[in-house]
């Protein structure tokens, strides 16, 4: 008799619905863009219950905005947003064709998730503190970096602001509070309750918002931010970017449940889940949950809705583990596309723009590339000094790293 026919003892491994060779299926979506009202700013977490189960969307299939959760943005404000999701969308195309030729050596795109820190972070006050993850890189844009800036990160030259010692892609950004993205997923959760928690203790006007990855929310760091938050009402947004997928591992494997807004009720924080390719939506949002935080009443939980289209990284060939096409089939759409027909339905933009629009950032990103590359590239260099192992971490450097330093020095060629 096997184990299963014994009893029901065998452990539940989830698979992932759909592997390469299938038909990917997604539910059509039920909810509108009327479907969910703006909760009172000081609500009781239990009546954002609905909204946490539900989906918050303002742009509906048509590219029309309505609802109550509309931000009635001017024209500008939505074209600032859109030139933003397109600026990073070819730098990341041009990134990636750069490590494809050898010209970096690691890269990481938000391929179908340019939205999200771009809106977010367009609903921030500038003292507000950004606490990313590797598919964030689009909040430097709103921030005003350079992007010649972030390909001398990414190539490591001397040019790089953090000397080489990060992966290229783990961006940091101190004059836009945007701060160093760290390999080990998941440990930013936790650090950005801890700063937002300072700044209400401080007295001051700041908010932080902090994202985390659908697996990465699998991890104690996940629970450890929700219920810090939750009992000392720090003054943080706390997203969950459901994307479906950690590299290879479908969100199955990451809950059991198929809903991840709703982990914050039982924390007694207002949840959202909000469509993560809805530019008005997320914005919509986040100024709520800015909001909230910003008179005293603690966190807001978001889950953002979308879909990692792209490769998790260079390193990574999605097609061995899902259908090439899956992206087609998510109801959510794509959301540079979305934002661009809700701009011609509404206002003066059409295509010829766009197209315009597209070819102007190219050449800015090409000459941002030449730009960057007279500081040093990747195969000749110059790079920063090896010394910047031992600089910059101790005030005094200990007596064991110094011995280090000194006989790196005996072979050093630099
Ligand atoms: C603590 C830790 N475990 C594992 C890894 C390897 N790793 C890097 S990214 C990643 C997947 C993260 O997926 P998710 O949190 O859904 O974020 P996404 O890449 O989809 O944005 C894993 C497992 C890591 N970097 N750090
Ligand atoms: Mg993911």
């Amino acid at each position: 008799m096997s184990s299963e026919e014994e009893g029901n003892i065998t452990i539940h491994v989830p698979d992932a619905p759909f592997r390469p060779g299938d038909n990917p299926v997604f539910d059509k979506w039920k909810w509108s863009p009327d479907d969910l009202k703006k909760p009172p700013i000081d609500c009781e977490s239990e009546e954002t219950s609905a909204h946490s189960r539900g989906l918050v969307r303002v742009i509906d299939d048509e590219g029309m905005a309505y609802g109550d959760w509309d931000p009635n943005l001017e024209y500008k404000e939505i074209l600032q947003g859109l030139k933003h999701m397109v600026r990073l969308r070819i730098f990341d195309d041009r990134m990636m064709k750069m490590q494809r030729t050898g010209k970096l050596s690691f890269y990481m795109q938000s391929l179908g998730e340019e939205c999200i820190a771009i809106a977010q972070t367009m609903a921030l006050e500038e003292q507000d503190w950004i606490f990313p993850t590797y598919r964030q890189p689009g909040a430097q844009f709103v921030r005003g970096r350079s992007m010649v800036s972030m390909i001398c990160h990414c190539i490591g030259n001397v040019e790089d602001n953090v000397k080489g010692r990060q992966m290229p892609v783990h961006y940091t950004y101190k004059k836009g509070r945007f701060i160093s993205i760290s390999s080990p997923v998941g440990t930013q959760f936790s650090q950005a309750v801890g700063v937002a928690l300072a700044s209400k203790y401080k007295q001051l006007n700041e908010v932080t918002i902090t994202w985390i990855g659908d697996g990465a929310s699998a991890e104690g760091d996940y629970h450890y931010g929700l219920n810090f938050a939750s009992v000392y009402k720090a003054p943080v947004i706390l997203n969950v970017v459901n994307n479906h997928w950690a590299i290879s591992t479908h969100y199955n494997m990451a809950s059991g449940s198929t809903n991840f807004a709703s982990r914050g009720l039982a924390y007694e924080i207002p949840c959202f889940r909000v469509d993560g390719n809805d530019f008005l939506a997320l914005y919509s949002v986040t100024k709520w949950a800015r909001e909230r935080a910003k008179i005293g009443l603690g966190a807001t939980h978001i889950e953002i809705l979308t879909y990692r289209t792209g490769a998790h990284s260079s390193s990574d060939d999605p097609s061995r583990y899902r259908p090439s096409n899956e992206h087609e089939f998510w109801p959510g759409g794509d959301p540079i596309e979305r934002l661009k027909i809700h701009l011609i339905k509404n206002y003066d933009w059409t295509d010829e723009k766009h197209l315009q629009l597209e070819n102007e950032i190219d050449a800015e990103v090409i000459l941002a590339y030449k730009e960057a590359v007279k500081h040093g590239d990747l195969a000749n260099g110059p790079y920063p000094s090896s010394d910047t192992i031992f600089t910059e971490v101790y005030e005094n450097v200990p007596w064991h790293l110094q011995e280090q330093w000194d006989e790196m020095n005996k072979w050093k060629v630099d």
